[in-house]
């Protein structure tokens, strides 16, 4: 067995008797150097006292409580390697002089005051050690940064749970009184390392936002908490990542669907089997707009766009439980009856919780329907990694000028939202003109 080395409490700034808040180490545990021993926390700040060498923690020296200040033993770690411990004999009995540690350098002992023995000599220590006790170089924490003003404030499970995520704290802000991290604060900084697709590490580049209000609701009036549904929990990490990360612009137009809703009726009339809804029009209206504007049926994916030559239309269905995209494919082979009992079943299957990964996979455009309940225009969030999305709101007969009166129209809303690094305004409003042609004579769409 090698020497055991005492690890001791480092420069802490001049604080004394600093509670031990946290053990976060038991005896028997192998530890890196650096690894955390113990966390003290002081009025000012909470900071951990790290591993000065790697090794196996033989005794403990401290429990939870108990008050410490620099210089004092926290535990006694038989070193993972025996000739770091043996090479710091000094060949006299002078203690070298303290120099400041280079963090890189391997770290060859203990933290040891001038008066105390290093290593502490129980039988299993060569008698060498135990009579001549080492005396070893000083301590090898890099003490600015243990200074308290240095180190994250954040109670122990915040810690630990940072620790878990491998998030930096001395990069979170924290939000709570004397910038004290809390939990809340390392998730926020979670989410928006991920949106920004910045590590934890950092970059600069990051959203860099403040953390998300924490209010106490209930000091205002009675308030209930209902936990979110899965479906809501996924669909919102992902509008929420879309809407982030997509420069989204929003072209809105109008499209005169009378003539098309005359034959939407008659459709139906003559085909009482399915349910015939101006859906189905956009469907056919937007695979031809894909077909002359091919940078709409895209992805992007780092400097390329792939442009797919298939036509899959993801349509938002609204359900009890939330959100869900099924995919409808291939509708360019597919007439308006057809689409229309697929989006039937499609739409009941979403409602039943049927849906299965395949249904809503592979979509090359989505368009989100609210016609059937109301408003005159909304901003539809892109379905990444699609670059644009239809958005349809309620038709209504409007007065329209013909070029010498005013006539009844039926109008229709479109609100086409698409990803600006892809597609320029000018391309937009072109594909949403073409759509609401296409939707006022249909014969556009044989062409
Ligand atoms: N203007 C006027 N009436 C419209 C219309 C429009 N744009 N679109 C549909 N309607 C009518 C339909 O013709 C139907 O009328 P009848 O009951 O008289 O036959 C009625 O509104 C209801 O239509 P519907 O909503 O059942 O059918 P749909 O084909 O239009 O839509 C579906 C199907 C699944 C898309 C829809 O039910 C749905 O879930 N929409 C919500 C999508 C959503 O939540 N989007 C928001 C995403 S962002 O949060």
């Amino acid at each position: 067995m090698s020497a055991l080395t005492e690890a001791k409490v480092p420069d802490i700034g001049g604080s004394k008797d600093v509670p031990v808040i946290e053990v976060l180490i038991k005896v028997g545990d192998t530890v890196k150097k650096d690894q955390g021993l113990i966390t003290l926390e002081s009025d000012k700040a909470t900071m951990e006292v790290p591993a000065p060498f790697a090794g196996t923690v033989r005794e403990l020296k401290v429990k939870l409580g108990d008050e410490l200040s620099e210089g004092d033993v926290v535990a006694l770690i038989e070193a993972a390697d025996e000739v770091a411990v043996s090479s710091v004999k000094p060949a006299s009995s002078e203690i070298p002089a303290p120099k400041k540690p280079e963090p890189a350098a391997p770290v060859v002992a203990a933290a040891v005051a001038d008066t105390a023995p290093a290593v502490v000599a129980p039988a299993a220590v060569p008698a060498v050690a135990a009579s001549s006790p080492i005396r070893t170089p000083p301590v090898s924490f890099d003490a600015e940064a243990l200074m308290p003003a240095n180190v994250p404030y954040a109670s122990p499970s915040v810690r630990v749970f940072a620790r878990e995520l491998g998030v930096d704290l001395s990069k979170v802000k924290g939000s709570e009184r004397g910038g004290r991290i809390s939990k809340v604060d390392v998730q926020q900084f979670v989410k928006s390392a991920l949106v920004s697709g910045v590590a934890s590490s950092g970059g600069g580049s990051g959203l860099n936002l403040i953390p998300w209000p924490q209010v106490d609701f209930a000091k205002f009036g009675a308030i209930e908490s209902q936990p979110l549904s899965r479906i809501k929990k996924i669909s919102g990490a992902n509008l929420a990542r879309n809407w982030a990360m997509i420069p989204h612009v929003t072209q809105n137009d109008e499209a005169d669907i009378t003539e098309m809703d005359l034959f939407r009726k008659k459709l139906a009339e003559e085909h009482k089997e399915v349910k015939v809804t101006p859906l189905v029009f956009m469907m056919k209206a937007v695979v031809a707009a894909l077909k002359k504007y091919p940078n709409f049926n895209a992805s992007l994916e780092g400097d390329n766009l792939i442009l797919k030559k298939y036509f899959h239309i993801g349509i938002a269905v609204d359900t009890p439980d939330g959100l869900v995209v099924p995919v409808i494919r291939d509708v360019d082979k597919k007439g308006l009856l057809e689409l229309a009992a697929e989006l039937a079943v499609i739409s009941a299957k979403a409602r039943d919780k049927k849906l299965g990964p395949n249904d809503m996979q592979g979509g090359c455009f989505s368009i989100s329907s609210l016609g059937g309940i109301g408003g005159t225009g909304f901003t539809p969030i892109i379905n990444a990694p699609e670059v644009a999305i239809l958005g349809v709101s309620k038709s209504q007969i409007k007065p329209i000028w013909n070029g010498t009166e005013f006539t009844p129209r039926l109008m229709l809303p479109l609100s086409l939202s698409y990803d600006h690094r892809v597609i320029d305004g000018a391309a937009a409003a072109r594909f949403a003109s073409f759509l609401t042609q296409s939707l006022a004579d249909l014969r556009q769409l044989l062409l």
